[in-house]
């Protein structure tokens, strides 16, 4: 909502940074180019064997990059990769991860020690490992996710890089791992770039480093390493898609099974590695959020030489658009849902745990919630995992969010990659209905041919689900108040419209809304994926004043009545479950940077506008499901 304008000053400083990041990025390409693509993808990591890396890391804070680069910016062959240690009459090493301080991996660095709180520049990470290689076996280093930018070494060898600070990646590291004692160094940089997805502008915490788990993962040579398996749209007897077997054998056979189903199919693998899956089902119990029935999936590859077996739980249900409805399970449903950050509660920074996920989905249940937008940027696994169990439907979305560089080709590459890998993790999720591509874009051509071509990725990628995005909303003043049009030449790409608004924090009073009409031109569904204000929890005042829970809960009170006078309203996501912090909210007392949107404070304080929702929720007093 903010405008993008920089300061002389500022624009300066982070050009300053952005070259210094460049360059290590370039260096470090041409210096290891020979190592650095890594295409594999393994997903369903949380079921297969694997030893931790989490824990205690060594680490080294580097904002000059000095463990990669000399004096004169040449990159040096014995950067701090080489993991090097001081011989009496050796010549000066000027740095010791064994002796440098640890940092908690899963984590963020900013949340952890107060000196790194505002850091955004290169930190390097070590951890010594041992190993013991298995005859034909492949080996990849597992990372849940890392913000922005990672460089990976094992033993001094260059294994992978990945830029993204949201989605998973492996490195191989067959050949690379040896008997016995192993280290691995990664360097981690959350420098905000302009050509960045997201970009320089964000209204969260920059929070940098090994944000989520991190292991070591053996498979063997010839494995599985994406499935897509979901209910037929026109056959509910009917399970369909494919597994793909990386390195297949020729004659490799698939066989995919659900016990309690009584259901086995078997395949073999054809063309691109790929076996079609289809595996007729009897009275399959449909997920959905009153039914999250989950299915333990068993999945075997077998060749003459090789066999890898993966299980998965999942639930099988169907989802698609009719008009201006959304069909779960072919009936029409209202989704009534809040958006939530990956901010931990209580303790703040960057949420990676069981407990974490808990205690979020617990307060968006208690809302009455039977839906979840993942705000803006792939969550955990964990997360989606328990809205699996907990039968909480989901929007998931790429960070596409505000003025990304729309014309620049190696920006939408990243995009793609990020859409890409998010989807590849978690499309066995019955619970994720939605992949948004973008939030609060500005519409130009350049943007619209940007996200058309997001969009129809997007449903390349996976046919079953519905593909959205939240759009700016234009306003028009009338006599009677405000008239709010959706014509957004996206809406075309999109089989779901997301309209984010403000009414009674940005723009107006609470009470405009009583007086906002709204006219959307696309007959398709549309969900209210954000709206709210802030309060600071525990202010109280008269509803006319801002940041006081009354004028919080006020807008809400003024916005459900208008809700219900949008004929095709099919959901709304509040904004925000919980506090977070942001560095764009510097108001002492009332902010210290945190965005206060949460309807629940981050240290778990329910505010007034918390019950308003709810009560609307629980009397299922808000849209109608047609
Ligand atoms: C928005 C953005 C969201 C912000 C929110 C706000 O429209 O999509 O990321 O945090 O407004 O609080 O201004």
């Amino acid at each position: 909502m903010i405008g993008t304008m920089l300061t002389g000053r500022l624009r300066k400083t982070l050009l300053t940074s952005l070259s210094a990041t460049l360059m290590l990025a370039s260096a470090l390409g041409t210096a290891h180019a020979q190592t650095t693509s890594n295409t594999t993808l393994l997903v369903d990591i949380d079921h297969r064997p694997a030893t931790s890396l989490d824990g205690d890391w060594h680490t080294i804070v580097d904002p000059y990059s000095t463990g990669l680069f000399n004096f004169h910016h040449e990159v040096k062959p014995d950067g701090y990769f080489m993991n090097a240690k001081q011989q009496p009459n050796g010549g000066p090493i000027e740095y010791n991860f064994a002796i440098s301080p640890t940092l908690k991996v899963p984590g963020d660095w900013n949340t952890q020690r107060s000196d790194l709180f505002y850091y955004e520049g290169v930190l390097w990470y070590e951890k010594d490992f041992k190993y013991s290689p298995k005859p034909n076996t492949r080996t990849f280093i597992h990372f849940g996710a890392a913000n922005y930018r990672s460089y990976v070494w094992v033993n001094t060898k260059k294994v992978c890089q990945h830029e993204g600070g949201f989605t998973p990646f492996d490195c191989d590291v067959t050949g690379v791992v040896k008997d016995g004692d192993n280290f691995v160094v990664v360097a981690v940089d959350n420098t905000r770039l302009a050509d960045g997805v997201p970009t320089l502008q964000t209204d969260w915490w920059n929070y940098g480093g090994l944000t989520r788990d991190v292991s070591l993962v053996d498979v063997p040579e010839q494995f599985i390493d994406d499935y897509d398996l979901h209910l037929s749209r026109t056959n509910h007897d009917l399970i369909e898609g494919y597994v793909h077997v990386e390195n297949a054998a020729h004659g490799e056979t698939v066989t995919v099974s659900i016990p309690e189903l009584n259901a086995t199919a078997r395949a073999t693998v054809g063309t691109g590695d790929r076996a079609a899956i289809s595996l007729p089902v009897k009275s399959v119990s449909l997920w959905s959020p009153e039914n999250p029935k989950l299915y333990k999936v068993n999945i075997d590859a077998d060749s003459e030489s090789s066999s890898d077996k993966l299980e998965d739980d999942m639930g099988f249900r169907t989802i698609e658009t009719r008009g201006t409805q959304i069909l779960l399970n072919g009936k029409p449903i209202f989704l009534r849902g809040v958006a939530i950050h990956a901010e931990a509660p209580y303790r703040t920074g960057r949420a990676y745990s069981e407990k974490d996920v808990d205690t979020l989905l617990g307060w968006a249940k208690d809302l009455g919630c039977n839906y979840v937008r993942l705000a803006h940027y792939p969550h955990d696994q964990r997360m989606t995992r328990a809205t699996d169990r907990l039968g909480i439907l989901v929007w998931s979305e790429i960070p596409d969010y505000w003025a990304l560089q729309f014309d620049n080709p190696a920006v939408l590459a990243k995009s793609k990659q990020q859409l890409g890998e998010m989807i590849r993790r978690d499309r066995d999720k019955a619970s994720i209905i939605l992949w948004s591509v973008a939030n609060e874009t500005p519409v130009t051509d350049a943007r619209n041919k940007y996200l058309t071509t997001m969009a129809n990725l997007a449903r390349t990628l996976d046919p079953t689900r519905l593909v959205t995005a939240a759009l700016l909303v234009r306003t028009q003043k009338t006599a009677a108040g405000s008239h709010k049009v959706v014509d957004d030449p996206l809406g075309q790409a999109l089989d779901v419209l997301g309209t984010n608004e403000y009414i009674g924090w940005y723009e107006q009073k609470p009470a405009g809304a009583d007086t906002t009409t709204w006219d959307i031109r696309y007959q398709k569904p549309v969900i209210m994926s954000e709206f709210g204000a802030a309060a600071r929890a525990g202010h109280h005042g008269p509803a006319t004043e801002r940041w006081t829970e009354e004028y919080q809960a006020d807008v809400y009170k003024h916005q459900i009545p208008m809700f219900n006078r949008i004929p095709q309203l099919r959901g709304t996501s509040a904004w925000v479950l919980m506090d977070f912090r942001s560095p764009m909210r510097t108001l002492p007392s009332l902010q210290d940077n945190f965005n206060r949107k949460g309807l629940v404070s981050d240290q778990g304080d329910k505010k007034q506008a918390f019950y308003v929702l709810q009560k609307a929720y629980k009397d299922k007093a808000v849209g109608k499901p047609d």
